[in-house]
């Protein structure tokens, strides 16, 4: 049997940054300094600007790196003429340059070893390292086939391992970002208008009169250009109305506040539906033209009057009058946010439909102030050999579940991973690449079981994060301020290209991702799929198919292209949605062939027993999940999360401000770490709430370690979304412990 795979903690191996100061002198220690993140001082002569694109998060903001004539980067400000930052990059994006800057960060490979009966790593060459990698992918492609291979992945250097994977055999490529986070919302959008919202969302918010923010907290979820259009369509008089348990900081920026009762949001839009249809205030012309379905919906939603719901949500009948009417005089500039985190309670399919209805019976979809309808440069591939076909694909593993997963489910191929007699679809290998499974997956056992059973695990990460202590080998990558990536081709209102290229050479042993995929590759004998020595050539090359060139790319950065299509729908075309009939679907006949409910339908959820709250759970404006939770620049401005506590229940428990308490769930777990307690009223009596992406408990993470409390670790008990297998973790319930738990905190 294949040993048990132990923790093991990076920083227990002397791999401190004083057997690396030689690298360290490449940077200015000073330029992690807080004060340093602004636009810096003026006093350093700046010897060059490259063009890159943030990876802090998902928004992938264009900007440039000033870095001196000695090779520090001095600071990083956003390219004027990138539509999605407008010049202007978000504090975790200013602050990125702590990413390259840490000195916690990966240095060299680090494979494996048991040492005197005990596991730990030992630092290795790059070539050791590959050569590892390269046998046992061979050995499990021999005796499982290449399809026992998965790749985990999110962010930029997903793409180069999805290359490897490939053209290797496997297409078991899977991400967070679908079933832990967009999944709902994309399935809803494609059901009911044949495409979804993209990213970044193609939501009309600079010219839109009426916004509904439906759990979706746009200020504290800092995408750059969302948040940017949200603040000039409030200059310009939008009303916003937010529907969330907390007062979040859009909420302070809205007419409306609703404070729901959590998990009861779909009898609150299927009432606003009522309302719209009832009081006939709905676009007909709209939905004469484009919908279909219509008598049905109107059949269905009946029964669904603002006093039904008002029992179930509490909010009042006339402030869901209002608020409908609110949406219906501004339609059709009026976007109902499709939201981007809603995996929440399982049946996030149905409730992002019910948002895709409201929007559809308004007619902002193609309506300016709407949604709009993107448009893309095309980037042609780098000429290659064509892929294998896999034997069979993460599909496979579903054995009839989730029928409309349009995107491989993370939980499944962990599920496909634990070993079981007579299994015909086993996973074996991992290569994990940008994504903290500790910290962004539920359901720990299963996930650590998994990884207890496999042949070969490889982590990719530029940080000591959790998911490193699992694996076999660590390959340390360089930061995206080294580095060449893809173009990024951006599908918005103007179609987009921009350059990422290296600010300085990498640090210490780090390497780019392109190039560790291509070293394994040719190991593999996959040369043919790699026809070039270094990224560049391909960005060149693609470059230069869409008249560009890589010279030209690295003097302007971003290149905007005149649309060739129209943004808003033409009224008089015959304009045609992307669904099966070219109308769109407010009845699903492919929900109702797969077993579905055809439109949806309010289910209860779970509610807390008497002493413990809702974990809810969301974002600041500082951070970035786990990703920044070392980034000294931004741990300088938020430290570490607080547990918000409405303060009726505070004083029930007499718990004081910025009191520490520890949080237990349902299920008897105790967080590892204490919290900070915030007594506000800015959040109902029946929930509290957590920024997620802190309480890291690997001690190499020397800035993160410790402070405040993981949400994940509390996640227990997840509801799976039947229609695409998104992880539902919104149905856990917490209750404070004031003493100290007898636990000594793991590392
Ligand atoms: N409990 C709970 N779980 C959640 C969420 C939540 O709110 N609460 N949110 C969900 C959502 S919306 C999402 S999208 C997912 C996100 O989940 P993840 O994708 O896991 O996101 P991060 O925590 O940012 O993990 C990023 C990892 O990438 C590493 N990294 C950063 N830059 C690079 C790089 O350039 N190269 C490489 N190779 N690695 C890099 C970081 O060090 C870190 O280990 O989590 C989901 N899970
Ligand atoms: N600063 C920053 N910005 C980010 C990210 C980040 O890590 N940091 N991550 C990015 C990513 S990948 C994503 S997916 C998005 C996520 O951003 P959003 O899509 O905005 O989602 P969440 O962060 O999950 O939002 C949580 C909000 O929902 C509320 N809420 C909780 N339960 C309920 C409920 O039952 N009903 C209602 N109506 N509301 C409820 C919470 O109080 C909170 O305000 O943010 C993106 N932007
Ligand atoms: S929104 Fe902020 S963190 Fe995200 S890409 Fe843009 S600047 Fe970077
Ligand atoms: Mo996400």
């Amino acid at each position: 049997m294949h040993t048990r795979r132990k923790f093991i903690k990076i920083s227990s191996l002397g791999i401190g940054a004083t057997a690396f100061a030689g690298g360290m002198a490449k940077w200015a220690i000073g330029s992690t300094s807080p004060t340093n993140i602004s636009t810096g001082s003026q006093s350093l002569a700046f010897g060059k600007k490259v063009a890159t694109y943030c990876e802090v998060c998902f928004w992938k903001c264009a900007g440039w790196a000033y870095v001196t004539p000695n090779n520090q980067i001095q600071k990083i400000i956003g390219n004027a003429d990138d539509p999605q930052c407008n010049g202007r990059l978000c504090p975790r994006g200013t602050g990125g340059v702590g990413m390259f800057s840490d000195p916690d960060r990966l240095k060299t490979p680090l494979m494996r070893v048991t040492k005197n009966g005990e596991q730990t790593y030992r630092e290795a060459s790059w070539d050791e390292a590959l050569d590892f990698i390269a046998k046992k992918m061979k050995e499990i492609a021999e005796k499982y086939g290449p399809e026992s291979m998965a790749l985990f992945n999110h962010g930029s250097s997903g793409k180069h391992f999805t290359q490897l994977l490939n053209a290797f055999g496997s297409n078991n490529v899977t991400a967070p970002s679908f079933a832990q986070c967009r999944g709902p919302r994309d399935t809803g959008f494609e059901l009911t208008f044949g495409e979804s919202v993209s990213s970044p969302e193609v939501t009309d918010i600079r010219d839109t009169r009426c916004m509904v923010l439906i759990g979706s907290h746009i200020g504290e979820n800092m995408h750059n250009g969302q948040v940017q259009e949200m603040s000039e369509a409030i200059d310009k008089g939008a009303v916003i109305i937010t529907v969330d348990p907390r007062l979040s900081t859009a909420a302070s920026k809205s007419k409306y506040w609703l404070p729901i009762k959590p998990s009861t949001d779909l009898a609150l839009l299927l009432s606003w539906i009522h309302v719209l249809i009832y009081d006939d205030i709905y676009n007909k012309e709209y939905v004469a033209k484009y919908a279909e379905g219509f008598n049905e919906l109107k059949e269905h939603v009946k029964d669904f009057t603002p006093e039904w719901a008002y029992g179930i949500t509490t909010i009042k009948p006339e402030q869901i009058r209002q608020t409908a009417r609110e949406m219906a005089n501004a339609a059709p500039a009026v976007i109902i946010h499709p939201g981007r985190h809603t995996t929440w309670y399982g049946d996030d399919v149905q409730r992002s439909r019910a948002i895709a209805i409201l929007n559809a019976l308004l007619g902002s979809w193609g309506n300016r102030g709407g949604i709009f309808l993107k448009e893309g440069i095309k980037i042609p591939e780098f000429p290659r050999p064509a892929y294998p076909k896999p034997a069979w694909s993460w599909q496979d593993t579903l054995n009839g579940r989730y029928p409309l997963a349009k995107e491989s489910i993370t939980n499944t191929i962990i599920e496909a991973s634990i070993p079981e007699e007579g299994k015909e679809h086993q996973i074996k290998g991992w290569i994990v690449s940008g994504t903290n499974l500790i910290v962004s997956i539920p359901l720990k056992e299963q996930l650590m079981k998994a990884m207890q059973s496999l042949e070969l695990l490889v982590v990719v990460d530029t940080m000591p994060m959790e998911i490193t202590g699992y694996a076999d080998v660590v390959l340390p990558e360089c930061t995206y301020l080294e580095r060449y990536d893809d173009l990024r081709a951006t599908a918005h209102r103007e179609p987009t290209l921009c350059l990422r290229m290296p600010a300085v050479e990498p640090l210490y042993e780090t390497k780019p991702a392109w190039w560790i995929s291509k070293q394994i590759g040719e190991r593999l004998g996959l040369g043919a799929y790699y026809n070039y020595t270094d990224f560049k050539e391909v960005i060149d090359w693609q470059l230069k198919q869409v008249g560009l060139s890589l010279s030209e790319m690295e003097r302007i950065g971003t290149k905007k292209f005149a649309r060739k299509t129209p943004v808003y729908i033409d009224p008089n075309s015959d304009h045609q949605f992307k669904t099966s009939s070219g109308k769109i679907h407010f009845y699903s006949k492919e929900l109702e062939e797969a077993g579905f409910d055809p439109m949806p339908k309010y289910t209860a959820h779970d509610q807390p027993e008497d002493g413990f709250y809702r974990l809810i759970y969301g974002r600041a404006p500082m951070h970035t999940f786990s990703r920044t939770a070392n980034n000294r620049n931004l741990v300088a401005l938020m430290p570490e999360n607080s547990v918000w506590v409405n303060p009726q229940v505070a004083e029930l428990w007499g718990l004081k401000k910025d009191q520490y308490v520890w949080l237990k769930n349902q299920d008897g777990i105790v967080s590892n770490f204490s919290v900070k307690v915030r007594v506000t009223e800015r959040i109902r009596w029946d929930s509290v709430y957590i920024v997620h992406g802190f309480g890291h408990h690997h001690k190499p993470l020397t800035y993160a370690f410790g402070r405040g409390v993981n949400d994940t670790e509390l996640i227990s008990k997840i509801s799976v979304d039947p229609i695409m297998g998104g992880t539902g973790m919104r149905g856990n319930f917490v209750t404070f412990v004031k003493v100290q738990p007898k636990k000594e905190a793991k590392s």
